[in-house]
């Protein structure tokens, strides 16, 4: 594929995430949706610079806040709008929901909203493919805060020692929650803790989707020809509260203005433009477009049926 089309087909699909996560909300805000969710606006150049050059064969761990790495993974958008509303052809049969959004078959482990949690998972699949050498690649992602869990240091020792191909992608957005990162974390950069697993450690812009698709690349391509793990930190921010019930009084008005200057998708926007690598009228038709598949994935989600009581003891064990 070549450049041109590639930038075009990443800005699509951060569009859609984008669009699919503020429909969710409108949904949720309209009392439509059960439980809560915990959104990535503002991070979608990280799912999709980081998965754009997977294979689908690869895997991904993701966190709590999943929806745009299972987008950018492949999982199709019917079945995971279908999830929000726990609806049996949601992509956990409405056993998931907006935390566990997953789909195995296109490589989507559904997601572990323990944090750090899915990072030794994210080892033990990479151990699985070394061991039957199928030279797949894992990619796990997590926050700043899990960098400061335990998991994550067993973790990053395990991969390095074991020479695993995973990486591990740091979608640093500042806060666990409410805590800054500066207050619980003495060094500057997470990428900083990757010397001391014998790993490369990269900062990178993640609000610049081309400059994590560099860095993804080498990393994939590092991890699958037998070169290890690698520690990418996308330093990044959410446009939104950690969960819907967070109003982020907890955060300077000048510090969202500052990250909201960068967002992602209008910075990728005028550079397509101002490359002259397509018109306005081509992104609207793929805005458009993208619209058109969201509102037609609500219309599937509210038409589809809910689980029978009985599914809820189906598919509760491995291999059921
Ligand atoms: C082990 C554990 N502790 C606490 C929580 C509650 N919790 C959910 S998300 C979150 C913050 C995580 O922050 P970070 O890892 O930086 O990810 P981010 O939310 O920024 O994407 C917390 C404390 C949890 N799910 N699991």
């Amino acid at each position: 594929m070549e450049q041109k089309e590639r930038i075009l087909k990443m800005y699509e699909m951060m569009y859609r995430i984008r669009k699919y996560e503020e429909r969710v909300n409108s949904l949720f805000l309209q009392g439509i949706l059960p439980g809560t969710i915990h959104q990535s606006l503002g991070q979608e150049a990280c799912a999709v610079g980081m998965l754009f050059d997977l294979e689908p064969s690869d895997y991904v761990v993701s966190t709590h806040r999943p929806a745009g790495h299972a987008l950018a993974k492949g999982v199709p958008l019917r079945s995971m709008m279908a999830e929000m509303f726990g609806k049996s052809t949601g992509c956990c049969r409405g056993k998931g929901g907006s935390m566990h959004v997953g789909d195995i078959s296109v490589g989507m482990l559904p997601a572990i909203a323990i944090v750090g949690g899915g990072l030794p998972i994210a080892v033990g699949l990479g151990l699985s493919c070394k061991m039957k050498g199928t030279r797949q690649v894992v990619v796990s992602f997590f926050g700043d805060g899990a960098s400061n869990e335990g998991a994550f240091h067993e973790a990053l020792n395990g991969a390095a020692i074991w020479n695993l191909p995973v990486i591990f992608a740091c979608e640093n957005n500042h806060y666990a929650a409410s805590t800054r990162v500066d207050k619980v974390m003495k060094l500057k950069h997470v990428a900083e803790r990757a010397s001391a697993y014998g790993m490369p450690g990269q900062i990178v812009d993640g609000m610049d989707v081309l400059q994590v698709n560099e860095a993804a690349r080498i990393a994939i391509e590092r991890a699958r020809s037998g070169g290890g793990p690698t520690l990418l930190e996308l330093k990044t921010y959410r446009f939104c509260g950690h969960s819907r019930t967070d109003s982020c009084r907890y955060r300077d008005k000048m510090e969202e203005e500052y990250w909201l200057s960068r967002d992602p998708i209008q910075t990728l926007r005028i550079h397509i433009l101002r490359e002259k690598i397509a018109d306005e009228e081509s992104l609207r038709t793929i805005e458009n477009r993208v619209t058109g598949d969201i509102e037609e994935s609500v219309q599937y989600a509210l038409s589809s049926p809910d689980p029978e009581p009985a599914e809820a003891l189906q598919h509760v064990f491995y291999g059921e």
